[in-house]
């Protein structure tokens, strides 16, 4: 591709101090609304560079463990202040850099900021627990440590909350990190770690390497980090939970999703069709959470189809950096040829194309990775669109005449991450929420927007049974310690005496 400016060249951050890659190769982030155009140059990091992030970290480790927490909490907050300051700027600079819509972009910095506050607090609050021994003047109590030098691997379509939600809990834990952000959104990384630069993280906490794959599998293979954080494909994930088993090394992964939206006879049909507009075209689809199948009573198809086709057409779709822009575009060439190929193998297996299915041809948006906002009908659960994530803004109609079908064709799948019902008879919809395969459920609301202090994540291949945010968040990074304490000077032996 073709520079039309000389793009600003960054860092490394390693020990405290910003610095290049060992092997001096990089690599260019691009605007996927204007293809030839750089956002940035970073550095290409090879294993070598990853080995001197790790002995930073595992150097800092100590004096951090021992940090008392509340004072590490500090910190947080100064955090959280200093991203408030920066929320408009990031937020420019990540609809320019991942193609996210403006006021899309302000709400993933403002996930950073709550998460940093909520993990602030949780320095004052590591609970563990003290518990009665089964002798008189012998103590019990368990407590948490952190695991030591965490691994941290993010994808780029939230390139400030997602690493926001495994740094800061890592963190606030008394580990310390190496941070690889995707390829695709190295210059959020480089904010992120700036922001932990600027409040006075002390060296060594927090490290940052750029690069592709090659970074992020030394930091897998790395015999001295503990745990690895991933958020990105089941593929990847699969790969990473293997190799972390073979280690004997900890692992906690977000993987992808095939969130289905079940829209029932009795539902309110217009806060429907809102929740699946946001749903399933809001980050043009490529959230985790995406709603990427309707599941629809048929009694209120054509009621929820129609509505929905008489709105695409009022979606702005345009520029990300523009403020009204409500869809952008995908993140790259590939990305763009993996929904072209689903919708034509759907199209091929029989499903029909109700609006969109293709590319963008004509001018201005032609220029980027822009992707027609697409609702297929005769979707077959069997077929492909219908069982693998998309990351394209596609919506497949499944419909149905029974609730035991529509929960059977819900959970028919190897994904479990989000699902939304709508009814307006709220004790049902519990009821159907109980039944469905997934870690994440909205009843009258879309499969997207999460909050930070509910637990995030998913079952089934959508993950591993980790779950993020929320304070059950340390359970990953932390693992618990149990002391015994005798205060006599008698052996006493449990079970025994
Ligand atoms: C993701 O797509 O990886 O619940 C995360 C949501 C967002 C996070 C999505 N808060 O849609």
């Amino acid at each position: 591709m073709n520079n039309t400016s000389t793009p600003a060249a960054f860092k490394n951050y390693i020990n405290g101090q910003w610095q290049s890659a060992l092997i001096p190769a990089t690599f260019e982030s691009y605007n996927p609304a204007h293809p030839t155009v750089s956002v940035g140059t970073f550095p290409e990091s090879t294993t070598q560079d990853v080995e001197l992030a790790v002995d930073a970290a595992k150097t800092a480790f100590p004096n951090w463990k021992a940090t008392p927490a509340p004072k590490r909490g500090e910190l947080f907050f100064k955090l959280a202040n200093y991203i408030q300051t920066q929320k408009e700027a990031w937020a420019r600079e990540m609809a320019t850099e991942m193609g996210k819509p403006y006021t899309e972009a302000l709400g993933d910095v403002q996930e950073a900021i709550e998460m940093a506050t909520f993990m602030g607090g949780e320095g004052r609050r590591l609970h563990g627990f003290q518990t009665p021994s089964e002798f008189p003047n012998k103590w019990l109590m368990a407590i948490r440590q952190p695991v030591g030098v965490c691994g941290i691997i993010t994808p780029w379509n939230f390139p400030i909350a997602v690493p926001s939600w495994k740094l800061f809990p890592a963190i606030i834990a008394g580990n310390t990190v190496v941070f690889k952000p995707a390829e695709q959104s190295p210059l959020m990384g480089q904010r992120m770690v700036e922001a932990f630069d600027a409040v006075g993280f002390p060296a060594g906490v927090i490290n940052l390497v750029q690069g592709n794959e090659v970074a992020g599998k030394a930091l897998v293979n790395h015999p001295d980090i503990g745990l690895i954080s991933f958020t990105g494909s089941t593929a990847t994930g699969t790969w990473i939970a293997t190799r972390c088993a073979e280690q004997h090394k900890l692992c906690a992964l977000e993987l992808g999703g095939k969130n289905a939206c079940i829209v029932w006879e009795d539902a309110n049909v217009n806060l429907a069709i809102e929740g699946l507009l946001w749903g399933a075209f809001g980050t043009a689809g490529q959230r985790c959470t995406a709603t990427s199948r309707l599941i629809v009573h048929r009694s209120v198809k054509k009621a929820v189809v129609e509505g929905l086709l008489a709105k695409i057409p009022t979606l702005h779709i345009g520029d990300p950096s523009i403020v009204e822009t409500q869809v952008g575009p995908l993140i790259d060439a590939d990305a763009i040829a993996k929904v072209e190929r689903m919708v034509a193998t759907a199209v091929n297996q029989g499903a029909i194309v109700l609006c969109g299915g293709k590319r963008f041809t004509e001018a201005p948006l032609n220029e980027g990775f822009y992707f027609q906002p697409t609702i297929l009908d005769n979707v077959l659960p069997s077929m492909e669109i219908a069982q693998e994530e998309v990351f394209g803004p596609v919506l497949s109609v499944i419909t149905v005449g029974s609730l035991d079908e529509a929960i059977a064709i819900a959970n028919g799948v190897r994904y479990g991450l989000s699902a939304a019902v709508y009814s307006q008879d709220v004790g049902w919809a519990l009821g159907v929420v109980e039944r469905l395969d997934a870690g994440l459920t909205y009843i009258n609301a879309p499969t997207i927007g999460a909050e930070t202090h509910v637990p995030f994540g998913g079952v089934k291949q959508s993950g591993n049974g980790h779950r993020e945010a929320s304070n059950l968040v340390l359970d990953t990074y932390t693992q618990w310690k149990t002391i015994s304490i005798e205060t006599t000077p008698t052996l006493r032996k449990a079970q025994m005496d």
